[in-house]
This record gives C-alpha cells, sequence and structure tokens, in this order.
C-alpha cells in the first residue's frame, strides 16, 4: 500500500515530510475501508469536501455504505470540524435546537485575547486508503490519526494496527492513533474507581441508564462522548464525536476506537492548547453553562421519604435550631397524590398547607425545590394533565402509532414527547398551572434516562393500579426490530444484556417519526431545555433545573447530580471524580448526595461526607426512603462540623458566585482538576481524590475511615489553611500529610489568590447583606509577590447573568508585594450596581505579609483612624480592619513594611 499525500492545507503552510510505508493493510472482516475518489476545496480555502467510495463491500454487521462524502472545515484558529456521511441520503444527526453549534468567536475578540492569533491545529488526509490526521502546528505533534496502519513521520509510536474506518447503516468505527504519553479524561458518564484518568485497555459504553452509581465502570445517566487529552508537557486538547446513539469507545492504550451504533461521524477537535481553553472551546460550541441562582449555592437538604407537610416544617426548624445554615429544603415523589405528576398528596401535602410553608419559607430567604417525572399515568379519566396530554396528542408512539405504555411509580404511563414542540409547550402549560398552586423555586427532573420498569412494547393496562411498585406487572410484547436487536451489541460491561432494558423500545416514535434508537441519549436534555424555558415563564426569575440524565450541552440548561450513590466511604471517594468529569463536560453546578443515598450512613462517614459535600458546587444532602435520618442536625459531632464547613461554604458564596460567572462566560468548572490549573506537572494529572475550587482554593478531604490525617498532592507553592491560616503547606510539588481530626476539613488557599469572603449567616440572602473580606495570599517565603482574584454580584436572580449597568458589578482585584510595601488595587465595571447596594469591603487579609506595617494609605493619603492593623508573624498576616472600601468603586491600598522605613 503507497501512502500519498494528495493535498495539505493549513493556514500556515508548512510541509511535512511524510514517510512513504510499505505496510500491508490488513485484512479484516470490516473492509478495508475507503478510498477518496473526489475532492472540491471550499471557496474559503478552510476546507474541502471529498467523497469516498468502499475499497471493499463486508458483510459484518451489515452492507457498507458506498456513497460518503467527508466535509472538513478549520473552524476559527482553534477548531477542526470533521463531518462524514452518506451523501445518497440523510441520516440521523442531533437537531440545533438541543446542541446548538454555536461558530467561534472572531479572532481578536477580547475574549480570547490569550491566545496566539495564528492557526493552532492543522489536518492532513491521504486517498488510498482515506485517513486524516489532526496536527498541533507549533510542535506537530498529531493529535488525532485514523490513517490505518500510518505511521507519521514525527510521532513514531503508532504501532498498533487497527481496522479501517467502516461505515454501515447501524454501525460506524474509526480510530486513532495514540502516543503513550497521552492522558485521557471524558467518555462518561460513569463511576470510576480507579480515579480521574481514562484506563487503558478499558471499554466504555455510552448509553443513558437507570443504573445506580454505586455500580462501578458502567454507562449511567449521562452520555458525553467526549475526551480531553493532556500530552507531555500539559498541551490538552479535545475530541468530540456529536453523535447520539449508543457507543463503545474502547481505549485501546495506543489506539482509541469509536464503535457506534448509528447516526454520522461529526468530529470537533478543540485545540486547547490548555485544559481551560479546551473547555472554553467545547463550551462555546455546545452552549455555555447555564448561570445558577445565587440562593442554589446554599445548602440542600432533601430525602425521599419526607411523610407530609409537618415533617418538612420540623426539618427546616431543626436546621434553625441546630444553627447549621441551610438555604433548600426538597420534596421527593412522597407530595405527590398517587405519584401523579402536578398534584399533591391531599391529606399529606394539602395544597393549602404546602403553599403556606413555602411562602413562609420564601419569608425567611429559603426556597423549595420539587421533583418531576417524566411518566404520565393514563390510569385516571379526571386526571387532567394526562387529558391535555392527550388532547395535544403529545405522547411517544409505538410501532403500531399507539400511545407507547410504560411503567414507572404511578403505574401505567404514557411519556411526553419533548422533541415534539406541543409537547414543550404542554409541559410548560403544566408548570405554569401547578405553579399557581406550589409555588416552588426550581425543579428537579428525574427518571429520565428515560426509566421504565417493563422491557418491551405494545404493553397492555389490564385496568388495575399497582402503586409503588417497581417490578413490571403490565404486559407487553418484545419488541423485534433492527432498533431493539442492533447487529453490533454494545459491551455495557454486562449492566443490562438488552439496549431497550430498563427505558422504552428502541422502535418508539417521537415527534417527526425519530427514533428512540437515535434520540434515546437525548431525552434527559430534551426535558431540561422544556423545564428551563417553563420556569423563565412561569418565575420569570433565573430558573433552577436540576437533572439526572444529561448529555454534552446539558449544562446550559440544568444542574447535575451524580445519582443513586450509597453511605460508604467508597462512594465518598468516588464522588470527586465523578464531580470532576461533570464540570469538563460543561455541567459545573454538580454534587452528590451527601452522606448517600442508599443504606445507613454512620455518624463518621456522615461527618466526613458533610466536609466534602460543603464544597460540592451544589451542595445537597438526599437519602433513599427508609433509611435512617441524616440530617446534618441528627448526630452531634455531624452538626458540629455542618456548622464550621457549611459556616466556610456560606462565606465562600461570593466566590462561589464569581466562579459561576467565569464559568457562564468560558466553560470553566467550578470544581477543577488539579491539572486545570497545573497542567505542566504531570504528578497533578492523576490527583482524584482532591480538587480545585477555581483557581485559588484546594480541597483535600478525608475519604476513609478511622483517619485524623490525610495525605493530599500539593502542587508548587504556598498553601494556607483557609480555616487557620498559620497552618500552611509549603511544597516543592509533593505529598504531604495534613492534620485531619474529626472537626477539620483541609481546604487552602494557593499563593496568587486574591479571595471575596462574606460573613456567615443562616441563609444565602442574609449572607449578600454582610460586609466583604479579601484575603490576599502572598507566597510566604518570598518578599516578593502577587496575587488576583475576581468579584461578580447582581442580583442573584435576573434570567440572565452579565455586567450590565445598574445590574451588576464585575471587579478585579490586584496585589503585589515587594520588601518595601504591598498595593492591592480594585479595577471596576459597572460600579453602580455594588454602590446602590452598598456592598463594602470592611477588612483586608494579607496572608505572606513581610512585616507590621509603618503606614497605610488608600489611595495616596494616609487612612482614617478607624482603620487598624495587626500583624501575626505566626503566619505571617497583616489584618487591615475598620475600613469602608466600596465594591463599587476603584481603590488602592497600600501598605509600607519596616524595610520601606529603614531603606
Ligand atoms: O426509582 O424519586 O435518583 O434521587 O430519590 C427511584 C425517588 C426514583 C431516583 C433518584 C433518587 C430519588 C428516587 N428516584
Amino acid at each position: 500500500m503507497k501512502m500519498l499525500v494528495v493535498k495539505f492545507w493549513a493556514m500556515l503552510c508548512v510541509v511535512t515530510s511524510w514517510q512513504t510505508m510499505g505496510m500491508e493493510t490488513m485484512a479484516s472482516s470490516l473492509g478495508k475501508g475507503q478510498r477518496v475518489t473526489s475532492v472540491t476545496e471550499l471557496p474559503d480555502g478552510r476546507g474541502f469536501i471529498a467523497d469516498l467510495e468502499v475499497i471493499e463491500q463486508t458483510t459484518l454487521y451489515g452492507p457498507d455504505i458506498n456513497e460518503l462524502r467527508i466535509t472538513a472545515r478549520i473552524e476559527g484558529q482553534y477548531r477542526v470540524h470533521i463531518q462524514i456521511l452518506d451523501r445518497s441520503k440523510p441520516r440521523w444527526e442531533i437537531p440545533v435546537f438541543l446542541v446548538p453549534r454555536n461558530e467561534p468567536l472572531a479572532k481578536g475578540l477580547k475574549h480570547n485575547l490569550e491566545l496566539p492569533e495564528q492557526q493552532l491545529i492543522k489536518l492532513t488526509y491521504t486517498t488510498n486508503p482515506f485517513g486524516f490526521a489532526v496536527v498541533r502546528i507549533a510542535n506537530d505533534e498529531v493529535l488525532f490519526n485514523s490513517t490505518p496502519s500510518a505511521t507519521f513521520s514525527l510521532n513514531d509510536d503508532a504501532s498498533h494496527s487497527f481496522n479501517s474506518m467502516v461505515f454501515k447503516d447501524q454501525y460506524l468505527e474509526i480510530s486513532t492513533h495514540l502516543p503513550s504519553s497521552a492522558t485521557l479524561f471524558g467518555l462518561g458518564e460513569r463511576t470510576q474507581p480507579h480515579g480521574l484518568p481514562l484506563v487503558k485497555g478499558k471499554t466504555y459504553s455510552l448509553w443513558a441508564t437507570d443504573l445506580g452509581s454505586t455500580t462501578l465502570d458502567v454507562d449511567l445517566y449521562g452520555v458525553y462522548p467526549y475526551y480531553m487529552d493532556v500530552r507531555d508537557g500539559g498541551l490538552t486538547h479535545g475530541v468530540l464525536l456529536l453523535n447520539s446513539n449508543g457507543m463503545d469507545v474502547e481505549y485501546g492504550g495506543d489506539f482509541l476506537t469509536w464503535r457506534v451504533i448509528g447516526g454520522t461521524f461529526d468530529f470537533y477537535f478543540f485545540a486547547g492548547p490548555t485544559p481551560l481553553n479546551v473547555v472554553d472551546q467545547f463550551t462555546e460550541l455546545v452552549g455555555r453553562p447555564a448561570p445558577m441562582p445565587y440562593w442554589s449555592f446554599g445548602f440542600h437538604q432533601c430525602k425521599w421519604g419526607y411523610r407530609n407537610v409537618t415533617e418538612l416544617k420540623h426539618v427546616v426548624k431543626n436546621f434553625k435550631k441546630a444553627h447549621i445554615p441551610l438555604d433548600t429544603i426538597w420534596n421527593d415523589i412522597d407530595y405527590m397524590q398517587n405519584y401523579l405528576d402536578f398534584t399533591t398528596d391531599s391529606e399529606r401535602y394539602p395544597e393549602d398547607e404546602l403553599k403556606d410553608f413555602i411562602e413562609d419559607l420564601h419569608d425567611n430567604g429559603q426556597h423549595y425545590v420539587l421533583i418531576l417525572d417524566p411518566g404520565i399515568s393514563m390510569a385516571y379519566n379526571n386526571y387532567s394533565t394526562f387529558q391535555r396530554g392527550l388532547a395535544e396528542d403529545i405522547f411517544l408512539k409505538d410501532d403500531q402509532n399507539e400511545n407507547y405504555l410504560g411503567q414507572v411509580w404511578p403505574g401505567p404511563v404514557y411519556f411526553p414527547d419533548f422533541l415534539n414542540p406541543k409537547g414543550k409547550a404542554w409541559w410548560g402549560n403544566e408548570i405554569a398551572e401547578f405553579h399557581r398552586k406550589v409555588p416552588f423555586d426550581g425543579l428537579w427532573i428525574d427518571m429520565n434516562e428515560v426509566s421504565n420498569f417493563c422491557n418491551g412494547t405494545r404493553c397492555k393496562f389490564n385496568g388495575v393500579v399497582y402503586l409503588d411498585h417497581n417490578e413490571c406487572y403490565v404486559e407487553c410484547e418484545k419488541p423485534t426490530s433492527q432498533w431493539s436487536d442492533p447487529p453490533y451489541k454494545m459491551i455495557r460491561q454486562g449492566a443490562y444484556d438488552n439496549i431497550g432494558d430498563k427505558t422504552i423500545a428502541m422502535n418508539v416514535k417521537h415527534y417527526n417519526g425519530t427514533l428512540e434508537y437515535n434520540s434515546h441519549n437525548l431525552y434527559g436534555l430534551s426535558e431540561a431545555i422544556a423545564t428551563n424555558e417553563a420556569l423563565k415563564a412561569t418565575r420569570k426569575k433565573r430558573p433552577f433545573v436540576l437533572s439526572r440524565s444529561t448529555f454534552l450541552g446539558s449544562g446550559a440548561h440544568t444542574a447535575h447530580w451524580t445519582g443513586d450513590n450509597a453511605a460508604t466511604f467508597k462512594d465518598l471517594e468516588y464522588s470527586i471524580t465523578s464531580i470532576l468529569n461533570s464540570g469538563i463536560v460543561g455541567i459545573p453546578m454538580v454534587g452528590a448526595d451527601i452522606c448517600g443515598f442508599a443504606g445507613n450512613a454512620t455518624e463518621e462517614l456522615c461527618n466526613r461526607w458533610i466536609q466534602l459535600g460543603a464544597f460540592y458546587p451544589f451542595s445537597r444532602s438526599h437519602n433513599i426512603i427508609g433509611a435512617t435520618p441524616q440530617e446534618p442536625y441528627v448526630w452531634p459531632q455531624v452538626a458540629a462540623t455542618a456548622r464550621s464547613a457549611l459556616g466556610m461554604r456560606y462565606r465562600l458564596l461570593p466566590y462561589y458566585y464569581s466562579l459561576m460567572f467565569e464559568a457562564h462566560n468560558r466553560g470553566t468548572p467550578i470544581a477543577r482538576p488539579l491539572f486545570f490549573s497545573f497542567p505542566e506537572d504531570t504528578n497533578a494529572l492523576s490527583i482524584s481524590k482532591q480538587f480545585m475550587l477555581g483557581s485559588g482554593l484546594m480541597v483535600t478531604p478525608v475519604t476513609l475511615p478511622d483517619v485524623t490525617m490525610v495525605n493530599g498532592y500539593f502542587p508548587k507553592g504556598t498553601w494556607y489553611s483557609l480555616f487557620d491560616y498559620k497552618s500552611k503547606v509549603e511544597s516543592k510539588g509533593e505529598r504531604v500529610d495534613v492534620a485531619a481530626p474529626s472537626d477539620t476539613i483541609n481546604v487552602h488557599i494557593h499563593e496568587g489568590t486574591v479571595l471575596p469572603i462574606q460573613e456567615e449567616a443562616s441563609t444565602s440572602a442574609q449572607v449578600k447583606k454582610t460586609p466583604f473580606t479579601l484575603v490576599v495570599a502572598f507566597p510566604a517565603a518570598n518578599r516578593s509577590g502577587y496575587a488576583i482574584g475576581k468579584l461578580f454580584v447582581d442580583n442573584g436572580d435576573d434570567i440572565d447573568m452579565v455586567i450590565r449597568k445598574g445590574r451588576s458589578t464585575f471587579a478585579r482585584f490586584i496585589a503585589q508585594q515587594s520588601a518595601e510595601r504591598g498595593i492591592l488595587t480594585s479595577k471596576v465595571t459597572s460600579g453602580g450596581y455594588a454602590n446602590q447596594e452598598g456592598l463594602t469591603i470592611k477588612t483586608v487579609v494579607i496572608l505572606g505579609a513581610n512585616s507590621a506595617p509603618t503606614g497605610i494609605e488608600l489611595s495616596g493619603e494616609p487612612v482614617s483612624s478607624s482603620v487598624s492593623s495587626t500583624f501575626d508573624a505566626s503566619v505571617p498576616s497583616l489584618t487591615i480592619s475598620g475600613l469602608s472600601l466600596s465594591v463599587g468603586d476603584e481603590f488602592q491600598l497600600q501598605w509600607t513594611t519596616e524595610l520601606h522605613l529603614s531603606g
């Protein structure tokens, strides 16, 4: 076989020399791939369209599609887009109304200033057989290379032979070579007992599944056909396959193979080169994370099994009595009458009583969220939600065009179709109607994989309703079709036998004839979009949605939790990886059920979990029905810990909220893997039991029983304990044991950070009214250093989250220290809002300060006598209090040292 380079193009035309290889293509039952028959360059010179034909027809998994077309486009300086489809007939593609494909920002926009102006990646291809490669221009590193048996001159460790590209109706396969230096992240959602990096030799199935996150290493509720690839030296890129069909992704170590059971190949390559650049570029395409309301960063308490309004009232009261902060109380399916959406149980949750309760919550600055399941009972003629759904004809259809019958908690149900505009409108209307009776603040959408207790089709309801029955009792037929029994079976690590198990039949039809087979993984996303829009329309405030099933781009509409974990230390540990993985795919508002969902938590476990969970982006305790109560006030020790850990979280609310603003603008995760801040530190790559909050804080939780010490990895620099500044870690980039007695959670501020915090309070609304403190962290051992920080404030509930005159304020803080003096300045955009709200900074704490100050000046003038300062040599730190700096006005605070005097 001769390798030919017929075409080479890129923004920078550096010609790479290719080696011509004399290797034989492996004979394979999946054929020899395709050859290019014609090429047309795109008029703008930034890509091409090529037609392909199959070299050898094969029959395994069905006949090959012979008329393929590849469209390759360079989209902006950092994105390459390659789509391969059947040119003779349309195939299923993810609708743009679910996942947008936003164009990259024009070059030179402020937004991407830190990126070099020129093209970062380029594309090459071969014609016979066809293969393509994506190459980083700066170092000629091959990022993706589908060319069978090809060896690239510049990266010669692609020794593995893999199949040529395969493109059949229900089977698509493509592989890339990978160098041994690649570390991969993503391909979720699953619980990864091995930690954050993907494991060589494993195959990852991607199929939305109602399966507890206690089940390790299998496909769970969410689906993200996307990975980040970090190479030696920290250069990072992203690879996205925009395809909603089921798939297996085999990570062979020196290769990675996508095996997909439908749709098209629709690849996007993001050049990075930093991990933060990659999430920025990725979320630019699929949608920026939705802004979350300020209150949703407070603590949430939930349990499946709260029996009545009285019990809810007790829970809220107990939090207050124990002085543990609480922003939101939740209701699981218990509130419903017979598990019917948009109803409340007439005895246990009478509408009026529930409404009064919620209004009291609101008066106290607290909030209420309830659950909705997708299944709509069809068993009651007087169930108006169902009747309206029937009238609008918005339910999914079986192969005989009858409403498809399934079974969930309320018994026999039909499933609404959120791909149908009428289905969305119906859902929105039900939400609006219900909100008039029950003024909830957010919605929790569960069971949307979509979960079904029956495996089958054409099910018949026999007239008897069994509530609470999670075994199938309606009579169904076994579906038989090319969809329910596809030629290629996903591995799914044996979680379920068949593709249609625990969900709806694959030949079920959505709007416009869309098959469940194709759109299965999008159900949760489509429901999240409908729910988000409904909340906006109804409440006219910023929506809060929590969804179990998610897809690429879900972050633009919803928060996420990691599903049904259990009350074990292992579950606590794995939650860290799961949360970080959610942030990587653009869903930064994420948490795990604190203290564990299934099983009974012990005091020790719950104590450690509230310490960790207090710092999740989304912080909620949740518990299965029947398990012993685990609200933090239940045990004295947990209560004390909750006061201190949640107390600290509440002080950090302005920081969390400013990180939300950053996430909304740049996709940046709130909780980040360490390597996001330290991409060049190879030790940081595999750290899976610690995480960063933004770039300034690192959380090092205890993940084991019976210990009073935790061994954490501390990247280079000074790390000050957030709870006790003087216990600091000075690290060269090493593992360090830090004390972790039962009342202690280790959270450290990294040097270089200006952290805006407020005062502790029992609700986020109260925190909002307290004065600010800026904690400035300089390196402890140096006489000089710098630190930066950001603060975004608005009313927390506006639908959009933008810098807007009179509605919000954005401030940046820049601090510098030399041997003689230190200066802290602020740069403010749109200060009016902060001024009108009277937001003031009363205290500045300088960690790593050189000495007691000999003078303190504000904008060149000595500060008034009400300002005082204390120097604590044990940190060392300088605390300047009695200030009154308004957040809305720029200031310059300067302090001089003894050295300044003597010099
Ligand atoms: O079949 O609504 O993951 O958080 O408590 C179980 C009851 C349904 C699963 C969710 C869980 C929730 C539970 N739900």
